[in-house]
């Protein structure tokens, strides 16, 4: 998807080093950048790129509409930490809008967005968050005396690029479900143009910096699937990057919540997993940077399916996930799992060319290897199968 020619920031010639205004080392700013160019299966040298970008280019402006939702998405990119989001306000993006976060309120802030939409006309990035009730015109959630609907509407028309984050705007997520009274909505359903998806609920944070850098660094915005969503991100199941893998192939399975398979960290497709029929990359980026395991499966509880329609908040939690592309072994598997040995460098780089999932191959492969080593037999797996 390609911006209009005079959508692409002009640039600028910062007064202070990059390090200065980020408050880090240049290694620390490289750092960041290869960061978020592995996040975006970028080739080796795309780091660069995106260093000049955000070094020179105007950071672009952020117009942030929020509709029926929890404010969760807000939340989880107030806790990005590569870079925090102080540092993404004021360098990376220009955020002239957002409810949440501004101090402002009433007629001020109104006149902040339209002031922001005039000055930035077919530059903005129009940002939504929440799902937006269309059923009784609309009246169900207004902003200033306007309905979702004609705010969605009035700021999508001169924007460069319009965002969908987190699963009620990209899809509908909570609010649509059953019997969804207010006829909540996805954005794309009351916009007639396209809109860049970023489901999960809450999204990852990185995804949504991912797509902007994008966007500053090439003018366009990165390659998305049917459902609008970035292939960089939405391209593989949970299930091919889990850490718990190994132990749903060999057929090891908690079944109750504390019982022995689950303190042993053993696969939660029992318990309902949704990770095969769901495509997000969780569990190569994780979430807030606080562990190894900061995911909803590295905590020990199955992933739900957030992004994916039809199933986050759709498929009761106990049910068990369609398995849509890998089954397991009919028979059970070797008894010891030796986890890591099947993998290595070249296979996670094949993978990475061929899915653009870098930080997901690395990941996995570092993970596996870490956990190399003695291991005491587990006492026996679990022949019947996942399905039993
Ligand atoms: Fe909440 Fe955002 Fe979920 Fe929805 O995230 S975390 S209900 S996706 O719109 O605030
Ligand atoms: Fe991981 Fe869930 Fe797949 Fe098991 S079913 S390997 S816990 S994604
Ligand atoms: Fe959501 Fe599952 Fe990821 S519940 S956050 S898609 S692990």
């Amino acid at each position: 998807m390609r911006m209009d020619p005079d959508a692409t920031p002009v640039l600028l010639a910062p007064e202070l080093s990059i390090e200065q205004r980020l408050g880090v080392s240049r290694r620390g700013f490289l750092q960041i950048c290869a960061t978020l160019a592995a996040t975006l299966g970028l080739p080796r040298g795309a780091e660069a790129a995106i260093a000049q970008a955000i070094e020179t280019r105007q950071r672009p402006s952020v117009i942030w509409l929020h509709f029926q939702e929890c404010t969760g998405c807000t939340e989880s990119l107030l806790r990005a930490e590569h870079p925090t989001i102080d540092k993404l306000i004021l360098d990376v993006i220009s955020l002239d809008y957002h409810e949440t976060l501004f101090a402002a309120a009433g007629h001020q802030i109104e006149a902040a967005r339209v002031d922001a939409m005039k000055k930035n006309k077919g530059k903005y990035i129009l940002v939504i968050e929440g799902a937006i009730p269309v059923r009784d015109n609309g009246i169900y959630c207004k902003v200033g005396g306007k309905t979702a609907i004609d705010l969605a509407r009035e700021c999508a028309q001169d924007a460069a690029a319009v965002i969908a984050i987190g699963s009620c705007a990209s899809w509908g997520g909570m609010p649509s479900t059953s019997p969804n009274p207010t006829g909540a909505s996805p954005a794309s359903a009351v916009l007639q143009r396209p809109v860049v998806t970023i489901p999960g609920c809450p999204p990852n944070p990185y995804n949504f910096l991912s797509t902007v850098v994008h966007f500053l660094t090439f003018g366009s915005l990165p390659e998305v699937d049917t459902l609008g969503r970035p292939k960089f991100a939405y391209s593989r199941l949970i299930h091919e990057n889990c850490e718990r893998r190994a132990h749903f192939d060999a057929g090891r399975f908690a079944r109750q919540f504390g019982d022995e398979g689950h303190r042993k960290g053993w696969c939660l497709y029992r318990l309902g997993c949704k990770g095969p029929e769901t495509y997000a990359n969780c569990p190569a980026i994780l979430f807030g940077d606080v562990s190894n395991a900061s995911w909803p499966v590295g905590t020990g509880h199955p992933c739900i399916g957030c992004t994916e329609a039809g199933v986050g908040f759709t498929k009761p939690i106990h049910e068990l996930a369609d398995l849509k592309s890998v089954y397991p072994p009919s028979q059970f598997a070797r008894p010891v799992e030796e986890q890591g040995s099947s993998f290595n460098w070249a296979a996670a780089a094949a993978l990475a060319a061929i899915a653009g999932a870098a930080a997901a191959a690395t990941h996995h492969v570092a993970r596996n290897l870490e956990r190399r080593g003695p291991e005491s037999p587990p006492p026996g797996g679990d022949s019947r199968g996942p399905g039993a």
